[in-house]
Parts: structure tokens; C-alpha cells; sequence
């Protein structure tokens, strides 16, 4: 049994109540920027008034669609978002203003330009690396072409002030988030991953950061007070960290599944953990300056070199005391497939620790395949 609060919800039902949420904020004259990533600066977003909405990208019922222009043999997750778009199914794409995507990956990169053709797509020109000597000036003059094109399109004046605002309840909204996920490092754990991997997710759907702090901070409190009379002193199931991928499209196939085969996921080395969050922007820089900063440190695989993933995933294993690691790589993706076996050299031989890796996409048609090797890893520890 994962332990869920009474009122938990599911992602879809997040994702419908959402629908209407967004569209009241439109009609109430609202502008809102659809964004992909965790390299987007959604404070600049913020500073221009708008809402930031995380479009959908996780759900396999497009996939099909967007197979008509995009090739087959590419990331679910590029393709979903592609889908979504082209067949006009995520209301959040339809109500954005304008679309905020980032040179990442090369599927990712290429398929904006179809984006393109269908809504107004920003691209933001990601250095590959943060070695080159130039990659923070690139950097920073994109977060400036960002906001030309925001005050542009949204016909806004985005001033230092509503920047340094906007950085200030983002760095307050990532204090909140890093005290939820830190409930993970308690041994046993009360807070399931399946909750961890669900509840940021659907704070995407509330639109309002006041709102997502305030929820963030009550379920922490909550946690604590079920750790201290339910939980402590008591044994611990298998405690593992999962990195790779973003895990939204196969939470239901993995991240439930790990759980309910007897294992607590205590923290994510991925885009649903703490990646973006775990360090904040600096409030004394000049705004545009300590954005460019911060958001190069983010540690994806699409960033050569990475060596900040390995010591960020050191840094988990002993904060969260892991018993083990299982790596999701969505098939395709080919700067986490490549980097994973760099991960399993430092998971195995340098923490001395098991690794699995699981290669999937997000149909159903491997569920059997995944369950018997989550079985024979938890087996093993
Ligand atoms: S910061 S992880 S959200 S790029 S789309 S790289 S899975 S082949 S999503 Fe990501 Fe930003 Fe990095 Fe995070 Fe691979 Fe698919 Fe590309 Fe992907």
C-alpha cells in the first residue's frame, strides 16, 4: 500500500480540474507561455504577468498523431508533446499565447520548428556545454531575447523590479519543494515517490505560486507529523533513487510499480526531483546575470560535459541513504542512454551499490517484462 493523503489526485484528474482553472484566467484577460523544460526561466514569464504552463507531454494517445510528420524511432516524450499539439487535444497549448521551448536535445530542437507552424514558438538557444568560455554570454543574451520577445508578443514592460520580484516567490516556491523532497531522507520514509512523482506535476495545474507554496508547506507538515507517530523506529522497506528520464509518461508502469512491489522510492536524480530546484538564483546579481547562472547549472545529459549529474547523484544516494538505483531511459533518448553507462560505473563501482536500467516508451506492452525485473532487482537488496 503506497501511503497517499485522503486527498490526493491523480495527475489526470489535476490535469482536468486545471482546464478550467486556465481558462478562467483567460477570460479574465491573462496571458499565458506553455513551456517543456526545466532550463526555462519562468521567472521572466512571471516578471511579464503571464502564467507559465508546463504543456503535456506524457500521455501515449498522441503519439499516433504526431507519427504522421515526426519519425517513428524517436522519444516518446518529443513525440507526445508534438501530438498534443498537432491534433489540438491539450487545452493548455491551445489557451497559450506563445510557446518557450530550448535547443536541448536534437529530436527536441527539430521538432519546435514543426511546433512552430501551429502557435508561436520561441526557441531558446541552449549552449551544448558550460566549458567553452562563452557558453554564460550566450546564455545571457538569450535570457535578454527572451524578454524582448515576451514584452513583444505580450505586449508588456517587463522592469528590473517584477524581475527581481518573480525571482524571489520562484526561490521561495523551490525552498518549498526542496523541504517536501528532503522528507524522503527520513528512514523509514513516510512519503511515497508515487506522491513525490504526482504532486509536482500537478502544482503545474494551480497556476498560482502562492497557492503551490501553501500546499507544498502543508503536506511537509503533514509528513512530519505521520513520520514522529507512525513511522519512526520502525523498519525500512528497500529504499531506492531513480534517475534518467523525466518519469511523468511511465509513472503509473514504474514508479507505482516499485512501490507496490515493495520498495520506497525516497528521491528522483531527474527532472521530477530536485534538479532545477536544488540550488536558487541569486538575489543580489544583476537579475538577467544570476538567471544565465543559475539555469546553465541545471545537470541534464544534454549538457557535454555533465560531470555535476554523478556529484549530484553522490550527493542523493548519501543524503537519502539508497539501497539502490534504477535508471528510466525513454527509448530514443539518446544523451541519457549514452551517459547511463557512466552512471552504472559510478553507482556499482564507486558506491558499490546495485543498478537497473529500464528502457522503455509509454505503451503498455512491456508492463510484464518491467514487473519481473523490478521483482528480481528489489530481490537483490
Ligand atoms: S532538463 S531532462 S526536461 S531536456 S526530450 S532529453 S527524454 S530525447 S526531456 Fe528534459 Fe529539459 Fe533535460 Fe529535464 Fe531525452 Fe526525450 Fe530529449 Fe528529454
Amino acid at each position: 500500500m503506497l501511503n497517499l493523503p485522503e486527498n490526493f489526485k491523480s495527475y489526470s484528474e489535476a490535469r482536468q480540474e486545471g482546464f478550467i482553472r486556465l481558462k478562467g484566467l483567460k477570460e479574465s484577460g491573462k496571458k499565458v507561455v506553455g513551456v517543456f523544460c526545466s532550463y526555462t526561466p519562468t521567472e521572466l514569464i512571471l516578471a511579464a504577468d503571464a502564467v507559465p504552463v508546463g504543456l503535456c507531454g506524457a500521455s501515449e494517445d498522441p503519439i499516433s498523431y504526431a507519427e504522421k510528420t515526426l519519425p517513428k524511432n524517436l522519444c516518446p516524450l518529443i513525440k507526445s508533446s508534438y501530438g498534443f499539439a498537432a491534433s489540438d487535444t491539450c487545452p493548455y497549448f491551445y489557451f497559450s499565447d506563445l510557446v518557450v521551448g530550448e535547443t536541448t536535445c536534437d529530436g527536441k530542437k527539430k521538432m519546435f520548428e514543426w511546433m512552430n507552424e501551429i502557435k508561436p514558438t520561441h526557441v531558446m538557444q541552449l549552449p551544448p556545454g558550460r566549458t567553452s568560455g562563452t557558453a554564460l554570454a550566450t546564455w545571457h543574451s538569450e535570457m535578454q531575447r527572451l524578454k524582448d520577445v515576451l514584452s513583444r508578443t505580450l505586449q508588456v514592460e517587463i522592469t528590473d523590479d517584477d524581475l527581481r520580484q518573480a525571482i524571489h516567490l520562484k526561490n521561495r516556491e523551490r525552498k518549498a519543494i526542496l523541504d517536501f523532497y528532503d522528507i524522503g531522507s527520513l528512514k523509514p520514509t513516510p512519503l511515497s515517490g508515487y506522491e513525490i512523482n504526482t504532486l509536482i506535476d500537478n502544482n503545474t495545474f494551480l497556476f498560482d505560486t502562492e497557492e503551490k507554496i501553501a500546499i507544498l508547506e502543508k503536506r511537509t507538515a503533514e509528513l512530519l507529523e505521520d513520520y514522529e507517530k507512525n513511522f519512526k523506529g520502525k523498519p525500512s522497506r528497500p529504499r531506492i533513487l531513480i534517475t534518467g528520464c523525466p518519469t511523468g509518461g511511465v509513472r503509473e508502469k514504474i514508479i507505482r510499480r516499485i512501490e507496490e512491489l515493495g520498495a520506497n522510492i525516497v528521491g528522483f536524480e531527474n527532472c521530477s526531483g530536485p534538479r532545477e530546484q536544488k540550488d536558487l538564483v541569486d538575489e543580489n546579481k544583476d537579475p538577467l546575470l544570476a538567471l544565465a547562472e543559475k539555469y546553465l547549472r541545471v545537470n541534464c545529459s544534454v549538457m557535454s560535459p555533465n560531470p555535476q549529474r554523478i556529484e549530484a547523484m553522490d550527493e542523493m544516494i548519501e543524503n537519502y541513504q539508497v539501497d539502490g538505483v534504477i535508471e528510466v531511459i525513454l527509448q530514443a533518448c539518446h544523451t541519457f542512454a549514452i551517459e547511463s553507462s557512466r552512471i552504472k560505473k559510478f553507482v556499482t563501482e564507486q558506491k558499490h551499490l546495485p543498478y537497473l536500467c529500464l528502457e522503455t516508451d509509454y505503451s503498455q506492452g512491456d508492463t510484464g517484462q518491467i514487473d519481473t525485473r523490478i521483482s528480481a532487482f528489489l530481490e537483490i537488496l
